[in-house]
């Protein structure tokens, strides 16, 4: 993306966010109008645009990506590599959440009453099996239709294979699809286009609608889970493409940084998915067979920034509850909370719906997510740009070990090391 249009688009976020809190302090009712007739048609006009092009590039992507791997025991390797690095750094991810919350104890040293909560009724999540089963679709149309992204990669994963194996007998199908996918990237860029006023849109709606007050109550929550995710993003990231990838960590996060943007604005790592998979692959130069079968996986199943908070909501809610978690109830939320951002597509709010399921896995009171409902969308935004970094750190790795395994074409190997 245009460093240009990068600039742009963090103007456009700290405006609407000042313009947000600013017009709701001074009137809530003028907010509301502006609100309704400008900042959400705004937000909502760049969200659906980037959300129309997402099952078809996800489907052309995977299916390039795995075609283009080649050989099925290769395509084996790089999966079983891909989900080992995804499971580590979610458990990671939220061993660091949990870890500063009950150093910081802000359950306790916040004046918070639990029954203040308003209350949040949990949707019910599928269990670890049903997960797992929902994963084959019965109707690859009716999964795309209703953008079911685990079925989908599911059905993009098989065909892709079927390329692979079928090679040269196939080669319309494999053009047709490559086609697809480049008239796909083009159709991003023209979106793309209207990201500064989409992103001011989207900020100014979610922090006018959190309002000073709720940012200023709950502040040590919200800062203990940004100190837990910019650990995260900084030294699991950052270590992980220096020592794994053996590239330069801050090229990385500098050349990765307008998808992130991107990211924070839309709060959905489905939507923005497009975008991270067209800057990895034209400025982290990772090769387009990985980058399609890595991260559009990662933005479904790999949501580290979410395990944060996760990580954090649950010992700051048991604290509220007065509830002291045993070792073995907080290995239960590690293992919880991993297995429950496999099953839920990137999209804004999901990483809410997934805590519950980490809550009652514990016997915490659900209900207690209502004390921090009010400042969610705002981390949402942040832990949804850090959830798709992770992905690209794994892109990187998975780059550099085929690399050094032999099984990349040096043009596609990345020149990373500046
Ligand atoms: N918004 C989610 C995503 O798209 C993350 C979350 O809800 O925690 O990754």
């Amino acid at each position: 993306m245009k460093s240009n249009l990068t600039v742009k688009i963090i103007v456009a976020l700290v405006l609407g966010a000042i313009v947000g809190i600013s017009l709701h302090m001074i009137s809530p009712v003028a907010f509301d109008g502006v609100n309704k007739y400008l900042f959400v048609p705004l937000g909502q006009i760049f969200l659906k645009l980037i959300q129309m092009l997402v099952v078809p590039i996800v489907l052309f992507s995977i299916i390039l990506g795995v075609a283009g791997l080649g050989d099925p025991k290769k395509i084996g390797i790089i999966g079983t590599k891909t989900i080992a690095f995804f499971l580590i750094t979610t458990a990671l991810a939220i061993t660091i959440g949990i870890t500063l919350a009950s150093i910081i104890q802000p359950g306790k040293l916040m004046d918070v009453d639990a029954s203040s909560s308003p209350g949040f009724e949990a949707e019910k999540t599928p269990g670890f099996v049903d997960t797992l089963l929902n994963i084959i679709p019965s109707n690859p149309i009716a999964a795309m239709s209703s953008g079911e992204m685990l079925q989908i990669i599911f059905f993009a994963v098989f065909i892709g294979v079927g390329l692979a194996v079928l090679g040269g007998k196939t080669a319309g199908i494999l053009k047709i699809v490559e086609q697809g996918n480049e008239l796909m990237m083009y159709l991003v860029n023209v979106v793309m286009k209207f990201a500064p006023y989409g992103t001011f849109g989207l900020i100014a709606t979610a922090s006018g609608l959190q309002g000073w007050e709720a940012i200023r109550s709950m502040g040590l929550y919200m800062s203990i889970v940004l100190i837990a995710l910019a650990l995260h993003f900084f030294v699991v990231y950052g270590g992980a493409v220096a020592l794994l990838g053996k590239y330069n960590p801050f090229t990385f996060f500098k050349k990765f940084f307008p998808a992130a943007t991107v990211a924070f604005s839309l709060s959905s790592s489905n939507a923005v998915l497009p975008l991270s998979m067209k800057t990895a692959q034209n400025e982290l130069k990772v090769p387009k067979a990985i980058s399609g079968f890595v991260q559009p996986l990662g933005a479904t199943i790999n949501m580290d920034g979410t395990a944060i908070m996760q990580g954090v909501a649950t010992i700051f809610i048991a604290q509220v509850y007065d509830v002291n978690l045993t070792l073995s109830q907080l290995v239960m939320v590690v293992l919880t909370a991993v297995l429950a951002s496999i099953g839920t597509a990137g999209v804004p709010g999901v990483g809410l719906i997934m805590l519950a399921m980490v809550l009652e896995s514990v016997g915490l009171p659900v209900a207690g997510i209502g004390l921090i409902i009010g400042v969610d969308r705002l981390l949402d935004m942040v832990r949804t740009a850090v959830n798709i970094t992770g992905d690209a750190a794994c892109a990187m790795y998975i780059t550099k070990s085929e690399e050094q395994k032999g099984r990349l074409h040096l043009d596609e190997s990345l020149d990373m090391k500046n």
